[in-house]
């Protein structure tokens, strides 16, 4: 028997961390315990409300294999996302969401040529959950890029979708990312200066997409990330 487990923390209703996972029963202590440290002692803030959330995982888990990752110190947004079908508009529009004063829970999701966005989930945004990275896929990277690739794995793994932008929120953490399915994850460095929380998440996708399809696939579905070697 497999479990998701979530965490979130804000602060004044402003998000401040989230998490989530798969794991097996006997890691469910495990993994709540170092969500509720990831939360209570974060950089963005000390939160002042948090939620878990445990649920037992009834569907068969979807195997994806994970986005190659790129880390090539000259790249940027308007390199990588080349030959990915995404306007100068929509790269542009992109760059303001993450660079607003909204802390979004997830990911806003935006038309790859038109720049408008398309999910109706305002300030929260949309939250890929219900996935795990197998041993396979996770050696040698660290925590947060472990997270980051599964995310971006997920994402991408979608018919319709262009490709990714990701910056992270937390105050003093300064690599992103852009991933598409083409390309691979490719790391972005010092994509934001220190000390700021301007960061996001934002999916660029083709208009024929069924969002309603995507959205379940990415909040629901079980996913699994395997690693091809
Ligand atoms: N689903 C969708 N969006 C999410 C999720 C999720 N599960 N988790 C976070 N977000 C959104 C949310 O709006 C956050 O504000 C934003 O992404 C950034 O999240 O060195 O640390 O967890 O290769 O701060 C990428 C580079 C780091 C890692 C990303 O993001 C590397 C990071 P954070
Ligand atoms: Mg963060």
């Amino acid at each position: 028997m497999m479990y998701s487990i979530k965490m979130r923390a804000s602060q004044h209703a402003e998000h401040i961390s989230g998490a989530e996972t798969i794991c097996r029963k006997e890691e469910i202590e495990s993994t709540l315990q170092k969500f509720m440290r990831k939360g209570f002692f974060h950089e963005n803030g000390e939160p002042d409300f948090m939620n878990f959330k445990v649920e037992q995982i009834t569907k068969p888990l979807i195997t994806l294999e994970a986005l190659q990752i790129i880390g090539n110190q000259t790249q940027s947004a308007t390199l990588a996302s080349q030959g990915c079908g995404i306007s100068v508009q929509a790269l542009t529009e992109a760059w303001k969401y993450i660079q607003n004063e909204v802390n979004y829970r997830g990911a806003v999701i935006i038309d790859a040529a038109s720049g408008k966005r398309l999910d109706d989930t305002n300030d929260r945004g949309i939250r890929v959950t219900n996935f795990m990275m197998d041993q396979s896929a996770s050696n040698g990277l660290n925590e947060r890029v472990q997270d980051a690739l599964a995310i971006a794995t997920c994402i991408n793994a979608y018919p319709g979708v262009a490709g990714e932008l990701c910056v992270s929120d937390d105050l003093n953490y300064t690599t992103g990312y852009f991933a598409s399915q083409a390309k691979g994850y490719c790391r972005l460095y010092q994509v934001k200066e220190v000390g700021s929380r301007n960061g996001g998440r934002v999916i660029f996708v083709e208009e024929a997409i069924d969002l309603n399809n995507y959205r379940r696939f990415l909040e629901q579905e079980p996913k699994c990330i395997v690693s091809k070697n």
